[in-house]
């Protein structure tokens, strides 16, 4: 019988310690283009080589597996591929859960796609592993498949998202708040705005996906306090470049002059917006006619944003791959473990920008981050 232990852990020092020892999670600033091909099942993937990985595995203060000799099987449904924090996030789970810190990692790229996530968790459990790691791509649709994994005794962590199904349902739960995401670009905007309308545009992400349902939820309820705001339209982008550009496309055409923020759901689709804008001539960021507000903070999220062309840009942590193997070395062990753990996030805006709620950007801060 697992042994959960009801409490919350912030994972700020565990994620610290992940960003630290999981030098192969250092994503070189990836283009900002669309995301590379869908990932090979790990099987295939040649295991990471990064001793660091195997670091941060024993720093998070238990013994890799590979030291007690038997290999742990893990089976992670990844979302897909859609954007450079979902590449961040599976690099990060190939470098934890590599073959030198003991695990067998069958990672599937479920490309977006539900059906194939179903699937997927299915085959890992007719093949029996030890864990399912699972990334919803939407939170509805879950509890027959995971009724399936209890009557096979195959523990369950859900990572990144959230998920309709009670908690009794699965075992653990490691995430970000992305509801607090959206009442903290909402909050931006509201101080810097200072009183002055806003007429807003939308370019949410995947439709069903928890990120999108929070970040819209929290955004909207501070809109709400806000008479002088008004949102023009939303539309989902499915958290890609392409999507984002063909959004901010329909969207010129139809409030063209009207609007003066735009809030992408994440910084793949930002990229999308600004090329949009670029091309019919509107301008945008601290010295624009147009804000953007952008969520995941990742590297080319940053460096727009340090260049000022994202005026503020709200993270989400997407290294959670040491947390969620925290969580399984203490399961294997038959030891207390956290059944829910926060991944922290903070803001960012642009130099010259002065923020309760968000940190300038520098150079510096650019420079040490890890995604
Ligand atoms: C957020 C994560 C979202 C990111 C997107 O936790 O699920 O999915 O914000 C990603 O970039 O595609």
């Amino acid at each position: 019988m697992l042994r959960k232990k009801l409490s919350v852990l912030l994972a700020t020092a565990m994620v610290a310690a992940a960003v630290v020892g999981c030098g192969g999670a250092d994503q070189a600033a990836a283009p900002a283009a669309e995301a590379p091909a869908a990932e090979a099942p790990a099987e295939d993937a040649a295991p990471a080589d990064d001793a660091a990985a195997e670091d941060a595995a024993a720093d998070d203060g238990a013994e890799a597996p590979a030291a007690s000799g038997d290999v742990i099987t893990v089976g992670y449904a990844q979302v897909g591929h859609e954007s450079d924090w979902r590449t961040a996030n599976t690099q990060n789970y190939q470098d934890v859960f590599s073959a030198e810190n003991g695990y067998e990692l069958s990672l599937i790229d479920c490309d977006n796609d539900n059906a194939v996530q179903l699937e997927a968790v299915r085959n890992f459990i007719t093949q029996q592993l030890d864990y399912i790691i699972i990334a919803p791509i939407e939170t509805a649709g879950w509890d027959t498949v995971l009724q399936e994994a209890q009557d096979a005794g195959i523990p369950v962590i859900i990572a990144d998202r959230e998920i309709d199904a009670g908690a009794d349902m699965y075992d653990a739960w490691v995430g970000t708040n992305t509801k607090n995401e959206g009442i903290t670009a909402g909050n931006w905007l509201a101080e810097y705005l200072n009183g002055e309308e806003a007429n807003i545009l939308v370019i949410e992400g995947s439709v069903g996906a928890s990120a999108t349902l929070g970040r819209s939820e929290g955004f909207n309820e501070v809109a709400a306090q806000h008479s002088e705001w008004k949102i023009l339209d939303s539309q989902s982008g499915d958290f890609t470049q392409d999507g984002g550009q063909e959004v901010m496309e329909s969207f010129i055409k139809s409030y063209e002059g009207q609007f003066n923020v735009v809030v992408c759901h994440n910084d793949n689709e930002a990229y999308g917006a600004m090329d949009a804008m670029k091309a019919a001539g509107i301008t945008y960021g601290v010295d624009g006619d147009v804000i953007i507000i952008s969520f995941d903070a990742t590297h080319d999220g940053l460096q727009y944003t340090l260049d000022g062309a994202i005026n503020c840009n709200v993270e989400c942590n997407p290294i959670q791959a040491a947390v969620v193997a925290e969580v399984i070395q203490k399961m294997h062990n038959g030891e207390d473990y956290e059944a829910t753990t926060l991944v922290n996030d903070e803001a960012f805006v642009a130099p010259g920008i002065e923020s309760q709620y968000a940190t300038t950007m520098t150079e510096e801060i650019l420079a040490g981050r890890a995604y």
